[in-house]
């Protein structure tokens, strides 16, 4: 039985190989499926956003290990901004200034894969974008200035916080996991080989203020050393349940794409985070890192697991909250599981074993479909009426099905490899159809060539037919992992800080007040920018002097960013209409050195320069 199990594993692995091999042998330029001349004007058509019109949706896409959030108009595709996150950005003075910089700490990397827009009863509000780091953190991006606002972490316990974030439904929690478990309080160093006993899992609940979106600690719980690797929260009818994905639940070390393939199946976790609310509320729980953990072997109620096709990676509830999506990324179906099946298992304790104290419940028992979208399905995401959208990694392909009926009922080819894929409000309470981008790890022989370092390709699909359309082809900085596509009229960006909103205390409005006052070594430098001076055009200062210059841009006008760029001093902060950004640093090396606006923002923006003198 093991053998062929085996066995049935180097087959997939093989197929996957091959797939891959293909796929990077035969570029597919356009020579190999042209489309006809009338297609082409009629997709141009669709995508076409006249000069001066605008795009009808927002699409945030995670920057992957670029840090970032990528910002794009649906349908033209065009990238209209990045927002950097993790990653110092010059363009923006990003990780320059002393806020974004103690944000930053010591960090200057993150690997960002989930963003998640704000909710409220399902629905996005267009209030806040949350947006996960491999590094333990999660980070709150404010949609009214599209701007980070805070980076929550490391949280301490959660080693890889990949399967995050994920919001409920009024932004409750946005949720956090460990991919990797390790020993316990992190500090802990045990061998690996004491991995199946001495390692543990955790996943989290960060809490979201719901009037200021500030992130705090929520609850934690102890989980078995798996690998937590995607989640979603129920709505609506499973409102009040978190699901995560989990692989290695054989607990092996090594080789994990061969010893981690060994069970049939892995584990969809499903979580009460109710009860966890009220069991840390109630102060219940072991300290471990400073944080109070919940452990489901003392507390029974906390978590269940659901057997899923062997490792899986996406799981997606229906915008009912009826079905749970998930799937074998080896395998060519997909497993919809019922909510209600899942709660009367749950009471009839229909359970087939347990792990490290935890409930598994009986497959058949929760399962209600298995649907033959293909090989290697990844993620699910919905349109309207009942239709859901799975991508195929290993067919490099996007299957639509039916909610309900359970029926495939077309197909359309990625170029290449498709990951995630996002529809316009797909993983809300009620996805508008619409608009389908595949999120693609590939794009070789798409574009111009830029050596080896290769962009990868998103892709825009029709999905207001039957059958889907492939429109665009568009291509991303590393690594679009998912994304989120918004309807634009929900969101109300500002353009200018109002100037009665700026409270900074350094905040001056008037040339007459710019100058340098001296406390000590500590010297203070407030600073005026408007077209087309920066107040004072110099100053003087004394080597070994602690330097901070506060920049108010007292413009109120559209686009009109200042920046201010000292040379000699890796110094470069933009600063908006209305803000105030402080920047601060030891004057070490003696000598003149210019400074000057980096955003071209007049004629005389060239003039717009000074000097500061190191004695
Ligand atoms: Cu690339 Cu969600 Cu990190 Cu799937 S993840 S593909
Ligand atoms: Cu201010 Cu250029």
């Amino acid at each position: 039985m093991m053998q062929s199990r085996n066995r049935w594993v180097w087959v997939l692995l093989g197929v996957l190989a091959v797939g891959v091999l293909a796929s990077r042998c035969a570029p597919d330029r356009r020579t190999s499926r042209r489309a006809t001349v009338s297609d082409v004007a009629a997709a141009a058509q669709k995508v076409y956003v006249a000069p001066g019109d605008l795009d009808e949706y927002y699409m945030f896409a995670s920057g992957g290990h670029s840090g970032q959030v990528y910002v794009y108009g649906i349908p033209s595709m065009r990238h209209l901004v990045t927002i950097p996150v993790f990653t110092p950005y010059p363009a923006t003075g990003y990780g320059f200034d002393d806020d974004s910089k103690a944000m930053l700490g010591s960090l200057t990397w993150g690997d960002a894969h989930h963003p998640a827009l704000s909710e409220t009863g399902g629905e996005y509000d267009g209030r806040w974008l949350f947006i996960n780091d491999m590094n333990g953190r999660v980070a709150r991006i404010d949609l009214r200035d599209f701007k980070t606002k805070q980076i929550f972490g490391p949280v301490p316990n959660v080693h890889g916080n990949h399967a995050s974030s994920f919001v409920t439904p009024n932004t409750e929690y946005t949720m956090m996991a460990s991919r990797f478990s390790i020993p316990l309080p992190e500090g802990t160093a045990v061998e690996v080989e004491k991995y199946a006993t001495e390692y543990k899992g955790v996943v989290a609940g960060i809490k979201v203020d719901p009037k200021s979106g500030e992130m705090s600690m929520g609850f934690q719980i102890l989980m078995p050393p798996f690998d937590y690797d995607l989640g979603d929260a129920g709505k609506k009818v499973s409102d009040g349940w978190m699901f995560w994905t989990s692989y290695n639940t054989e607990r092996a070390i090594g080789k994990l794409e061969v010893t981690a393939s060994q069970r049939d199946r892995d584990y969809i976790a499903a979580i009460d985070w109710r009860a966890a609310e009220k069991a840390a509320a109630a102060g219940q729980g072991d300290t471990i890192g400073g944080v109070k953990v919940l452990d489901p072997k003392k507390i029974p109620g906390l978590v269940y697991l659901m057997p899923c096709g062997k490792s899986p990676h996406g799981v997606d509830v229906s915008p009912d909250g009826k079905w749970i999506i998930g799937s074998g990324k080896l395998q060519g179906v997909t497993t919809a599981f019922n909510f209600e099946k899942i709660q009367t298992a749950i009471r009839n304790k229909d359970f087939t074993g347990e792990e490290d104290g935890i409930p598994v419940l009986k497959y058949e028992s929760i399962k209600e479909a298995e649907v033959p979208v293909g090989l290697g399905p990844l993620h699910t995401q919905f349109g309207a009426d009942g239709d859901a959208y799975t991508s195929l990694f290993v067919d490099s392909a996007i299957a639509k099905w039916k909610l309900g009926t359970w029926e495939v009922v077309d197909k359309v080819p990625m170029s290449y490899s498709i990951g995630h894929l996002s529809a316009a409000e797909g993983d809300s309470v009620s996805p508008d159809g619409k608009w389908l981008v595949g999120l693609n790890k590939l794009s070789h022989g798409r574009h111009l060539s830029v050596g080896p370092s290769q962009p990868e390709s998103s892709q825009l699909v029709d999905i207001t037919e039957e059958k889907m359309k492939l429109l665009l082809d568009a291509f991303t900085e590393p690594e679009p992992h998912y994304a989120q596509i918004v309807k634009a009229d929900k969101l109300k960006p500002i353009e200018v800080y109002p100037k009665e909103e700026n409270k900074h205390p350094l905040a001056i409005w008037d040339v007459k007040d710019a100058g340098v006052t001296r406390n000590g070594n500590n010297v203070l430098v407030k600073m005026v920018a408007v077209r087309s001076t920066l107040t004072p055009t110099a100053f003087e200062v004394r080597k070994g002097d602690v330097v901070k210059v506060a920049i108010t841009n007292i413009e109120q006008t559209t686009d009109e960013l200042h920046g201010f760029g000292l040379l000699g001093y890796n110094i470069n902060v933009v600063v908006d209409p209305g803000e105030t950004k402080t920047v601060t640093f030891t004057a070490t090396k003696p000598g003149v050195f210019a400074y000057y606006c980096t955003n071209f923002c007049s004629a005389l923006h060239q003039e717009m320069q000074g000097y500061l003198v190191v004695r």
